[in-house]
């Protein structure tokens, strides 16, 4: 089980050292460093790997890396992995091979890097995690990642959920729509909400599987869960996606999405927040997608040879069906 509180906190600040003096090495060369362009009139080049296009979360998301990029005078080599990690350690190693300034990805599951971590050390090019976390021996491969805290979702989650059964009396029948397996948002989300889930003794998870965070895991999964217990009460979908196409499956089975079974989801992005305004959801955690500024900050300190934090966590917040209307037209994503 990876937990990134636990492990990122034994890390603490760090700076980026190695990354630095490479750096500094690297502009060194043609002047004076500081600024977007590290004080010369070269361009930063950041190579960034991103997980896919699975979910309304990842279009959000990568349209914030790609305007933030271009904000702050990057030139952006950017690559779609299709939610492949051997997509993705290819695009680090040919950014490697590219010589870029800097290296950025959301890792689509948290093993599996060290060894590509390690080479793109040995080339000197800094490495910063965006949204999802890596599982690692070495620390010091990266230098730090700006994202979300998933298992406070999941707790946040759980507590979204005791609000939305309250007054309904147990055994409440729950089923779990996980996200993809591996992925450090799965991992986390599961482990938050089940720490809520276990104070409650008339709360019980009759069946969890991953949808893999898209619309179309979710309604079919959904629709195996329906089959095999018709007498589901709530749902906990691990994103906005998945709980959508869950709705269609519910709706085919002639149930009432929100009614005859509550659900929670993860992400807030607009059609979430438009089923959660029609009362088909019953409570978003917002998961912000929107990471583009902040870590185009944090890789302009980390080149400028500023000390980052291990972890810059987003700041995010919930919405019940009551605040839906009113928020919907204040929605970024
Ligand atoms: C969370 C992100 C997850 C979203 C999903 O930060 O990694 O991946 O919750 C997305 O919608 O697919």
């Amino acid at each position: 089980m990876v937990s990134r509180r636990g492990f990122l906190s034994a890390a603490a600040a760090v700076t980026a050292g190695g990354a630095l003096a490479a750096c500094a090495k690297k502009t060194s060369s043609s002047g004076s460093s500081g600024g977007a362009s590290g004080g010369t009139n070269k361009k930063i080049v950041l190579g960034f790997s991103q997980v896919g296009a699975e979910s309304g979360w990842r279009t959000a998301n990568t349209k914030s890396i790609q305007e933030s990029a271009a904000a702050a005078g990057f030139d952006l080599k950017f690559s779609d992995a299709q939610q492949k990690q051997e997509n993705q350690i290819a695009a680090i190693r040919s950014f490697i091979q590219q010589k870029v300034d800097v290296i950025s990805f959301s890792p689509v599951v948290v093993t599996g890097w060290d060894t590509v971590l390690k080479e793109a050390k040995t080339a000197k090019i800094p490495v910063v995690l965006t949204d999802r976390a890596v599982q690692t021996s070495d620390p010091s491969l990266y230098v730090t990642l700006v994202g979300s805290d998933f298992h406070a979702e999941g707790v946040r989650a759980g507590h979204m959920m005791e609000k939305v059964l309250q007054g309904m009396s147990g055994p409440i029948k729950l089923a779990q729509l996980e996200g993809t397996t591996g992925s450090a948002p799965a991992i986390d989300r599961t482990k938050g909400f089940k720490e809520v889930m276990d104070t409650h003794p008339d709360w019980k998870l009759v069946v969890t599987q991953s949808g893999d965070f898209t619309r179309a895991g979710g309604k079919q999964v959904m629709q195996a869960f329906l089959q095999a217990h018709p007498d589901i009460n709530a749902l906990f979908a691990q994103n906005d996606d998945m709980g959508l196409g869950a709705i269609q499956s519910i709706e085919a089975a002639g149930k009432k999405p929100g009614t005859d079974i509550k659900i929670v989801t993860v992400d807030a992005v607009h059609d979430g927040f438009v089923a959660l305004s029609q009362g088909k959801f019953n409570g978003v955690c917002e998961c912000n997608p929107l990471l583009g500024p902040q870590l185009m900050d944090t890789i302009k300190q980390v080149l400028a040879g500023q000390t980052v934090d291990k972890w810059i966590v987003t700041k995010e917040r919930d919405f019940t069906q009551a605040e839906a209307a009113a928020e919907l037209p204040n929605r970024k994503y």
